[in-house]
């Protein structure tokens, strides 16, 4: 066994892990400073740190642990699947009976003929495949010159050289020479931040066309793609108007536009169905999967695929793929979780019982004198820190009133992230209607201290 165990002093922990792990998307030097927070077991929708908090997580790890923590069957799953095939590739004319039954598991449950999966080791990976496959289809159709692809600036597809350029966030785009050629972004339909005077239905439209704009601009021949999250996650879950993606899919349909839905966080249940797309009412081309397929159990994503893409891809060597494209273990624990979404009726437990329960409350919130607006699709919600509520105007120095709020939710044993001055939430699907009450409730509490702190530091404004 390995010597470094929990039963080592937090502080010698956090020591550790300064000196010798590189954290993402951290400052490390800070984190040296203040040490990390160890986090040591976990066990339905709570964790355990290495000081004894139990502290509920309110984003299911990173938008992923979708059926919760602590499931015993994915850890037998893996156990099993280790001593009888713990690696074997799929290059090469050879698979194995995991991957087959999971492809085929997926494509039961995509919508209408997106009946092929591509896999991949994370949900990066999978967006660099659709970099790759939708220009290549574009070139086998002897349409070489389609090959820009159309995102949204403040969009998250990822965070390798390709799907970072996808991405639309800029602090991204600034460092490591992001984005590369052909990629080009479009505005967010971010009706609270960016929606000036005007109704959010009437922006919704106007940020649409923003794609039609882009195409005639760019020419018809030279795009290739639009790719999109159903619901922006990681950009602050940005609840696009309803009439934002009928006239996207409207513009796909009449242009010739391969259509991708980002499913990594919208997708396995947390919208209230299988996908956002169909919550959303939208019929993408291709679908990136990740976190959920697995609920964070083991490191798999990839990409679904209909019918028309997988054959014009097919009609030849695609020369792409990963190691651990389809790895054994991987799949047999998507398998497992996607039963258990299944069969313990998961996404209906989102639909019919914590979804509506959880958007009552969650709206309620509302009426609190730091929050704005708050907006919330099945197990995915936001609220806006403002410091006036009479207005949508954002506070004087941004990112200060979210970060603090942060700080509040954590001294109340809540996780819950901030994105600038938005709060968001991603639990567990199968947080029960109690856990939700203290939820709120810690939320609330977190909420006073943080509105307590804004006025004593006069940052209300
Ligand atoms: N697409 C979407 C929509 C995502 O949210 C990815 C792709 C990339 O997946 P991988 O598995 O390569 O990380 C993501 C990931 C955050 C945060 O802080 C969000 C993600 C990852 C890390 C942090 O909200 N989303």
């Amino acid at each position: 066994m390995n010597a470094i165990t929990n039963h080592l002093p937090t502080a010698e922990l956090q020591a550790l892990d300064a000196a010798h792990h590189m954290h993402p998307f951290t400052a490390n030097d800070e984190l040296a400073e203040k040490g990390a927070r160890i986090i040591t077991r976990a066990s339905g929708i709570t964790l355990t740190d290495s000081e004894g908090n139990e502290i509920l997580d309110a984003m299911a790890g990173l938008w992923c642990v979708n059926i919760g923590y602590g499931r015993d069957e994915l850890a037998d799953v893996a156990a099993r699947q280790m001593r009888e095939l713990p690696y074997y590739n799929t290059f090469f004319m050879t698979t194995h009976v995991p991957v087959i039954a999971l492809a085929k598991k997926i494509a039961e449950l995509a919508p209408g003929d997106l009946n092929h999966v591509f896999f991949a080791g994370s949900g990066s990976e999978a967006n660099d495949t659709n970099i790759r496959m939708v220009r290549h289809y574009w070139a086998q159709k002897g349409k070489p010159t389609k090959s820009i692809i159309i995102s949204r600036n403040n969009a998250y597809h990822g965070s390798s050289v390709g799907s970072g350029s996808l991405g639309g966030m800029s602090a991204m785009h600034a460092q490591g020479g992001l984005p590369i050629p052909d990629i080009h972004h479009i505005e967010q339909p971010h009706w609270w931040a960016e929606g000036g005077d005007m109704e959010p239905e009437a922006f919704g439209l106007l940020r649409a066309q923003e794609l039609e704009k882009a195409i005639l601009e760019l020419g018809e021949d030279r795009v290739a793609a639009f790719i999109a999250e159903p619901i922006q996650g990681a950009g602050g879950v940005i609840v696009p108007p309803a009439s934002y993606w009928p006239e996207i899919q409207r513009i796909c349909d009449k242009y010739e536009i391969l259509l991708i839905a980002d499913e990594v966080i919208c997708g396995f249940g947390r919208t209230g169905n299988w996908f956002g797309s169909q919550t959303m009412g939208i019929r993408p081309d291709i679908m990136t999967i990740a976190k959920g397929l697995s609920s964070g159990y083991a490191p798999i994503g990839g990409s679904i695929v209909n019918d028309e893409v997988a054959a014009v891809i097919g009609s030849g060597e695609f020369n792409h793929g990963y190691t651990y494209s389809g790895h054994p273990v991987a799949a047999a624990v998507a398998l497992e979780n996607l039963r258990i979404l299944e069969e313990e009726g998961i996404i209906d437990h989102v639909r019919d019982v914590a979804g509506p329960y959880l958007k009552e409350k969650w709206e309620a919130l509302a009426d609190h004198p730091l929050v704005g607006e708050a907006k919330i699709v099945g197990m995915m919600g936001s609220i806006a820190l403002v410091p006036n509520k009479d207005s949508r105007a954002p506070f004087a120095e941004a990112g200060n009133a979210g970060f603090i709020c942060r700080e509040r939710c954590f001294a109340n044993n809540l996780v819950m992230r901030h994105v600038g001055d938005r709060m968001i939430i991603s639990p567990p699907l199968v947080i029960t209607t109690d856990e939700i009450d203290v939820l709120i409730s810690r939320a609330r509490s977190a909420l006073d201290e943080a509105y307590a702190e804004l006025q004593k530091r006069d940052l209300l404004k």
